[in-house]
């Protein structure tokens, strides 16, 4: 019996920790934010991701200062599970504002793999992420 209980409440546990995984529980919208190399990078969206289309936003800098004039590009993955075959979508961001944008579409709940290629005068750099939803 108190197997069970330490069972259940674990399970309860990693439920919360779904449900809480990949936002940022401060704003009503996303935001995850890391590095490429020595580049900072947030990714973000206004609205909370969505499995379908999703706006999002991507600021870089550098040293403070916005990184303008690069080649963004954003890309989602999930591997081939039972029943569903390996999935992607390579998005070429536009500029916007002192950042980057691009429609992303989630075409299905679960954990997605993300990516961010960013190309500035010949050097490239890389950042790794992931979302659920
Ligand atoms: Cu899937």
């Amino acid at each position: 019996m108190k197997k069970l209980l330490k069972l259940v409440s674990l399970l309860t546990l990693g439920l919360f920790f779904v449900a809480c995984g990949g936002g940022d529980s401060s704003s009503e919208g996303f935001s995850k934010s890391g590095k490429a190399g020595s580049l900072n990078v947030v990714y973000s969206s206004e609205k909370p991701l969505v499995v379908g289309d999703n706006t999002i936003e991507v600021a870089i800098t550098k040293d403070g200062k916005p990184l303008k004039d690069a080649k963004v590009e954003f890309k989602i993955f999930m591997p081939e599970m039972p029943g569903m075959p390996y999935m992607e979508e390579v998005k070429t961001m536009s500029a916007s504002g002192e950042g980057y944008s691009s429609n992303v579409n989630f075409s299905m709940g679960g954990t997605w793999q993300v990516k961010i290629y960013i190309e500035k005068d010949g050097k490239k750099y890389k950042h790794s992420s992931s979302v659920i939803l």
